[in-house]
């Protein structure tokens, strides 16, 4: 007779005295509700089974335990609570091993704390990253922590939300032991027999004195006031160090008690929703119909079509993914540039000691300089990223379709231009996409895969595979003028100009964008880019921009003077001396000034709040209208590329989830209302209205594409 699967995510059994409780709720034994409750039937069976001498937890699979089920956050809280679960399992009078593979996170973690003894393999991740949830570790971690690694080092653990490796685990406290092999189960037997033949009593963690009592409280106090100015926003890490506090003051007890509430405050924030917003955002990206319906084509070899700092950037995040790369420039000098620009990067890590001379020459015997096309035959991907010009990308193109073997994909790293235009330049359009990196393009995670009218859908899973490989967050997108991102960008961009014109001055709309969250403002980030790429773009639009669309021209005055930004000393603000802070400029306000006045406009002031009213209305609107045409599959895909390469505030979620939270009739409400002074900029986009007419919200529209 067979057996039924065993569906029950903890198993028990008895392994001669010791019950081994084996966590296994895939993919990565989250701690949800049925988990939660295994662990306590694990406890009240090692509480009644006196054949049982000793507990041994392990996670099967290839996690311990990835913290608490993220997805139960916000829901009406389903007993047992992980809390009150550890409560129980400390207190058991037999000792408790955790043998830990893989990652123990958040919750993972807390609940290796409570047990009396750790050890962990060699793949061991053991961290508390609560914090990038909006969240503090809230199942004792803020107080167990403390007596385990230190009150420093577990606040510093707990800010940072970094994992440690298992060796890093040991010398901080955390572990008691490492051990060599690969299996968690053979592992804690192992120590639970050398326990019980030792006649090792339960070593709680809640006994344990914290080891730095005494110096911890005046480090707390730097931590606190670092965090307040690094922090930025962030509700959680002053709680954290609350917690931390707690636990040197307070009896255990009552430090639990304090990290609840603390706990609880943070869990009804709305930055908590929108970070897990976030966190799945983040996953769901990849996950389109491409994807299911195609397997990707072979990748090993990538060429770069350009060694300036864009392609560069891309063949170093290639190279440090493995890959073999060759880089084609136009002759011996342009070439020597582009390997100088890679080999800079590297260089500039060894400086820091993050990199050794060693490892830097093993990368670059993967990386390959060369000067002729030919060279890239038998690639399997080719990038071009050369200057942005239509008719020059199509010169490059016909040479690669000239060249390259049937099959390689044929990708460009346009940022605006139209790729079914560049796809038709050559006899293979179903191999051509768009590779929109971000620069740097070796550090910033953002990847816009622009699916052209004609691309195979093996061209874009392969395109999505690359992304995993180099570690980006990959976003499909459709060919428009800026695709997702810089067409969203254009209309709000377009919004603080009309603001700056109507009277608002940069400084006032910077500073109320910084206020929002962002690391910069708009003109801040055009005085970083160089002034002279949004003129040459305007220019470029000149002829087909609608004569009556309201036009600012204060920034081509700026450009007029060469003030292009911090490369010119000069832009929006004043550099003086290669500064990188900019200064604000009397002389910017006056030319802005004088174009009002050239168009009649009397200046009006701006509220804070008005400003970023406006702003936020723009980039909502415009997303709308790239939902509906298709442009992004759902609007988390907006919300990701707006997170990972546009800066936006992680603690808001990204700007359809921000308008979420706001309510969308209201965000309508404000579109409306500005569409009385400039009805044909502030035309509500039809799915904005659709979505508030039938009561639902951009969510609604998030399910799996
Ligand atoms: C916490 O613990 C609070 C407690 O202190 C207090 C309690 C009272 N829950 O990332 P991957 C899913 S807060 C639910 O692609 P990897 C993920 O969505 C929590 N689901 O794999 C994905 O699903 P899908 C603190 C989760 O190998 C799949 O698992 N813990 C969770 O690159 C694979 O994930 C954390 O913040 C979860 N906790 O990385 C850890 N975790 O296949 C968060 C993952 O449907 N997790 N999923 O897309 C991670 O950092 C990474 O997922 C991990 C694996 C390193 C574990």
């Amino acid at each position: 007779m067979s057996q039924a699967p065993d569906t029950q995510p903890v198993h028990l059994r008895l392994e001669d005295e010791v019950l081994v409780v084996c966590i296994d709720h895939p993919p990565v034994n989250a701690l949800s509700q049925a988990v939660r409750a295994g662990l306590l039937k694990a406890v009240e069976r090692a509480e009644s089974d006196c054949a049982v001498r000793a507990v041994l937890l392990v996670g099967v699979g290839r996690a311990f335990i990835a913290g608490a089920d993220i997805r139960e956050f916000g829901k009406p809280p389903q007993p047992p609570s992980l809390p009150e679960v550890l409560h129980r399992m400390e207190l058991l009078d037999k000792p408790v091993i955790a043998a830990i593979q893989g990652p123990a996170l958040g919750g993972g973690l807390e609940v290796a704390m409570a047990a009396h003894h750790r050890v962990a393999l060699a793949g061991a991740r053991l961290g508390l990253p609560e914090v990038h949830l909006g969240l503090l570790p809230g199942a004792g971690g803020t107080q167990r922590a403390p007596r385990l690694m230190g009150a420093q080092a577990a606040a510093e653990l707990m800010l940072s939300g970094q994992q440690l490796s298992a060796r890093a685990a040991l010398e901080a406290g955390l572990v008691d032991r490492l051990v060599e092999g690969e299996d968690p189960t053979a592992a804690g037997l192992a120590c639970a027999r050398e326990l019980l033949a030792s006649g090792a009593r339960p070593r709680r963690t809640r006994d344990l004195p914290i080891p730095d009592a005494a110096t911890a409280p005046a480090q707390l106090d730097q931590l606190a006031a670092d965090t307040a100015s690094k922090a930025r926003g962030l509700f959680s890490p002053a709680r954290i160090i609350e917690c931390v506090r707690a636990a040197l003051e307070l009896p255990f007890e009552e430090g639990l008690r304090r990290e609840r509430e603390l706990f609880v405050e943070c869990l009804n924030s709305p930055q908590r929703e929108a970070l897990v917003h976030a966190f799945f955002a983040e996953r769901e990206t990849a996950k389109i119909p491409e994807a299911r319906a195609a397997s990707p084509r072979p990748l090993a070899r990538l060429a770069v079509i350009g060694g300036g700092t864009m392609g560069a950037g891309i063949a170093v995040a290639a190279l440090d993914a493995g890959l073999a790369v060759t880089m084609i420039e136009r002759d011996q000098e342009s070439i020597a540039r582009g390997q100088a620009n890679v080999e800079k990067v590297y260089d500039a890590l060894i400086a820091k000691g993050r990199l050794t001379a060693e490892a830097k020459a093993a990368t670059l015997a993967r990386f390959t300089p060369d000067t002729s096309y030919d060279a890239v035959a038998d690639v399997d991907l080719v990038i071009e990223a050369v200057f942005e010009d239509l008719d020059i990308k199509k010169a490059v193109f016909r040479e690669l379709d000239r060249v390259c073997r049937r099959g390689c994909v044929l990708a460009t790293n346009t940022s605006y231009l139209d790729i079914d235009a560049i796809a038709a330049e050559t006899r293979r359009p179903q191999d051509v996409i768009g590779l929109h990196f971000f620069s740097p393009a070796h550090i910033m995670r953002l990847l816009e895969i622009v699916v052209a009218a004609r691309t195979a859908p093996d061209v874009v899973a392969t395109a999505f595979e690359l992304a995993r490989r180099l570690k980006k967050v990959p976003v499909r997108a459709g060919v428009c003028d800026g695709f997702i991102g810089n067409r969203i960008l254009a209309v709000y961009r377009e919004a603080a100009n009309h603001m700056l014109e109507d009277g608002a001055s940069p400084y006032e709309i910077d500073a109320a964008v910084r206020a929002f969250g962002y690391p910069m403002g708009p003109f801040q980030v055009s005085d970083l880019a160089g002034g002279d790429i949004g003129w040459a773009t305007r220019k470029r639009q000149a002829a087909t921009r609608d004569p009556k669309a309201r036009y600012v021209e204060i920034a081509d005055r700026i450009a007029e003077r060469g003030w292009f930004g911090q490369k010119s000393g000069r832009g929006w603000y004043r550099y003086p001396q290669g500064a990188r802070i900019g200064q604000e400029d009397p002389e910017v306000l006056a030319i802005a000034d004088a174009e009002r006045a050239k168009k009649g406009i009397t200046p009006r002031r701006f509220t804070q709040d008005e400003i970023l009213r406006r702003y936020m209305a723009a980039m909502v609107n415009e997303g709308a209208r790239v939902l509906e045409e298709g442009i992004a599959l759902r609007p988390l895909d907006i919300d990701a590329t707006f997170l990972f390469g546009y800066g936006f505030p992680r603690w808001r979620g990204g700007p359809m989830k921000w308008a979420d939270m706001q309510g969308l009739d209201r965000v309508l409400a404000d579109i409306r209302e500005f569409a009385k002074e400039d009805p044909q900029f502030w035309r509500p986009a039809p799915l904005l209205e659709r979505l508030v007419a039938e009561g639902r919200d951009f969510e609604s529209l998030n399910r799996p594409a």
